[in-house]
């Protein structure tokens, strides 16, 4: 709240930062040549543009104006110990020929005042604000700032290209009116304060620190802010946005930060031992890396992104989520998965290197495939590809029991068959590394009398429980055949076209 309520006072900073009043030293128009202590040379000046190769330096109390003209710049420019650059009514384009091949650097007290511009580059450039840099944007287009220590930046009626806009350090950021294409990055102690704006992706960053989220879904927000809207504690960042709409969320959870997150639609990281707990929220994107505890409760893992397990050391928890995306990756990683998953689709992995994966299976055996009741003492053995044992057990009195797989590079991909017997029962099923859980160990019930022969005493066996239901004092899972709930001719039938088979 300390900064929240200094939001005021850093706007009017911001506005007695620009100066554009100061002297101007240098002015670049149709007929007029830039020297502000340019290093490099000016190769042509003609139809109203300026080329200039090299970098420049403006430095030293110097202002430099760049005005009503196309102004194309084939190297760095600097602003640095309180020098001063214009930039009003201008085509910029910066020359380059590959990404990052030049940038803008701010820094020492540097002021840089855009002004119904519009900067352009084949491809993107950076633009660092060091320092005390002060950068004042009015009815232009710029491209994405990186905004360190003690920067202030300020937007107005400005669109940003494409990219990652950063703010951290103790940097402040206001925009009006304006459109950020793209990620906006917080983290540290940067401040950033966003009045009817739009923007692409917020992303949230929590080091050492406790936060509860909740409710980050896309769309226009009102009025928000993480100090008054979110529980945090032990949290610098501040992000406050009126009448402002972005496309969505991105939380990283980094060095032990203890993050809980609700009803929300997120990408979530995790980095460096975190503690991270998701509930009833879309997970758009998971990226874990190193030491970290994940657990995931009532969600959906769904997304076009790919689910990232990197160099990962630790524990996820998935209660009730479904997991709808297909694809993943690993590397590096040796981690435990506990829970219940259900899989829309099979995941496949798209890189899956020198990573080990001990997954916990929840077994649950029923009387019937689908919904028959719990069944104990179901004798379970599970057999890898080469029909070696891998485990045994039996369910206990509520029809349950859980087992660990470990998961290698050689064998991740592979099916193992559970075996269940109860009796003269036997069901043989596929499990997988990503197979859903409660993984249920169904019977074949065509055997309705158990004796390990399908004849006329199964069939009289449903026939007495002909046209009951649940509810009815009659009622048997067991003799509901197909699972429609409901006892009637269909079962008959089922049972009749398995007469004469030996239940093994
Ligand atoms: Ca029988
Ligand atoms: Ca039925």
């Amino acid at each position: 709240m300390r900064r929240a309520n200094g939001i005021v006072g850093m706007i009017l900073m911001v506005s007695l930062i620009i100066l554009p009043t100061l002297p101007i030293r240098q002015t670049c128009t149709a007929s007029e040549v830039l020297d502000c202590r340019t290093v490099g040379t000016f190769t042509a000046i003609y139809n109203n543009v300026t080329i200039h190769v090299g970098t420049m330096i403006i430095s030293g109390n110097e202002t430099c104006l760049i005005e009503n003209c196309t102004f194309v710049q084939t190297g760095n420019i600097s602003v640095v110990d309180n020098g001063t650059l214009i930039l009003r009514n201008v085509d910029f384009q910066m020359n380059q020929t590959v990404t990052w091949q030049f940038g803008f650097s701010f820094a020492g007290h540097a002021k840089i005042h855009i002004e119904n511009t519009t900067m352009e580059s084949q491809y993107p450039f950076q633009s660092n604000c060091l320092d005390k840099s002060a950068i004042l944007a009015l009815n232009s287009r710029i491209y994405p700032l990186h905004c360190f220590d003690n920067s202030t930046i300020s937007l107005s009626s400005t669109k940003t290209a494409t990219g990652a806009f950063l703010c951290t350090g103790e940097s402040y950021m206001y925009s009006e009116n304006s459109t950020i294409n793209g990620q906006l990055w917080c983290s540290q102690n940067s401040s950033v304060y966003l009045v009817n704006s739009s923007l692409g992706i917020v992303e949230l960053e929590f080091h050492h620190s406790a936060a509860t989220l909740s409710h980050l879904r896309a769309g226009l927000h009102k009025l928000w802010n993480l100090h008054i809207n979110q529980s945090v504690e032990n949290v610098s960042i501040n992000l406050t946005l009126i009448n402002t709409w972005l496309s969505g969320w991105s939380i990283y959870c980094w060095e032990d930060s203890q993050v809980s997150i609700y009803d929300s639609e997120v990408h979530v990281h995790c980095h460096v031992n975190p503690a991270v707990s998701i509930f009833n929220s879309t997970i758009l994107n998971l990226h874990v890396l190193y030491n970290s505890t994940v657990l995931m409760q009532n969600c959906v893992i769904n997304g076009s992104y790919i689910q990232v397990f990197d160099r990962f050391i630790g524990t996820i928890q998935i209660n009730s989520t479904d997991w709808t995306e297909r694809f993943a990756a690993c590397f590096d990683s040796d981690f435990y998965i506990s829970g219940n998953i259900t899989l829309r689709e099979p995941v496949l992995f798209q890189s899956w290197q020198n990573t080990r994966i001990t997954r916990n299976f929840n077994i649950e055996a029923k009387s019937s495939s689908c919904t028959g009741s719990q069944m104990d003492n179901v004798q379970l053995t599970l057999y890898d590809e080469n029909t070696t044992v891998l485990w045994t057990g039996f369910t206990d009195d509520v029809g349950r029991i859980d087992f660990n797989v470990t998961y290698i590079d050689g064998n991740h991909t592979d099916t193992l068959w559970l075996e269940a017997i109860k009796g003269g029962w036997t069901s043989i099923n596929e499990i997988q590394l990503f197979s859903d859980t409660p993984f249920n160990v169904g019977f074949r019930q065509w055997d309705v009398t158990g004796d390990g022969y399908v004849g006329i005493d199964d069939i009289v066996r449903v026939a007495e429980y002909f046209d009951t239901y649940p509810g009815h004092p009659s009622w048997d899972q067991l003799y509901d055949v197909n699972c429609d709930q409901y006892i009637g001719i269909d079962d008959i039938v089922e049972v009749a076209e398995h007469f004469g088979e030996l239940i093994q």
